[in-house]
């Protein structure tokens, strides 16, 4: 019983935070995808609505302020290359900085090396597993009547 139970799926809320042409990446600490860049986010918290985790988590990690956050997609994510096995279920949202004057504090050292805007069409490497995969099938956050 108590395996199972530890071995439950999580919910996670991720967020593509664009400017201009770019998103928001930072190369992560945390042992599960160690050294690849990935997009800020993390877990639902009780009683919590997708966007409100989604301006909670990425003002916990960089100190930014979001607006026109929004669902993209979700993902179905079992990794296996850590200790113990993890099966999260992502929630993709997206959204704009609230004040394009702002810019990110690295908030969580131990968890990421830092904060920095790229490319859509020219992301760095490795990227987190799970994001090289939407990467890698075409995936597109930005909006379609997207100009800025
Ligand atoms: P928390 O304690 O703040 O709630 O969690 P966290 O430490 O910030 O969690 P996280 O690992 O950053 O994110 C939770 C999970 O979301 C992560 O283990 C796997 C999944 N995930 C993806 N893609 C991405 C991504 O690009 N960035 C982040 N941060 N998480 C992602 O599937
Ligand atoms: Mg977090
Ligand atoms: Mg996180």
């Amino acid at each position: 019983e108590n395996i199972g139970e530890a071995s439950r799926p999580k919910v996670a809320v991720v967020v593509f935070l664009l400017k201009g042409k770019k998103v928001l990446l930072g190369r992560r600490r945390s042992s599960v995808g160690r050294d690849t860049f990935a997009l800020p986010g993390g877990h639902l918290e009780f009683g919590e609505s997708f966007e409100e985790c989604a301006a909670r988590e990425v003002k916990e990690e960089t100190g930014l302020d979001i607006h026109k956050v929004e669902y993209l997609t979700v993902i179905n994510n079992v990794i296996s290359k850590v200790d113990k096995p993890l099966h999260i279920v992502a929630i993709f949202m997206r959204a704009f900085l609230a004040d394009h004057n702002q810019t990110p504090q690295n908030v969580e050292p131990e968890k990421c090396e830092g904060w920095d805007w790229y490319d859509w069409n020219d992301l760095p490497k490795p990227l987190f597993g799970p994001l090289e995969t939407m990467a890698q099938s075409g995936f597109n956050p930005f909006p379609d009547d997207y100009h800025e």
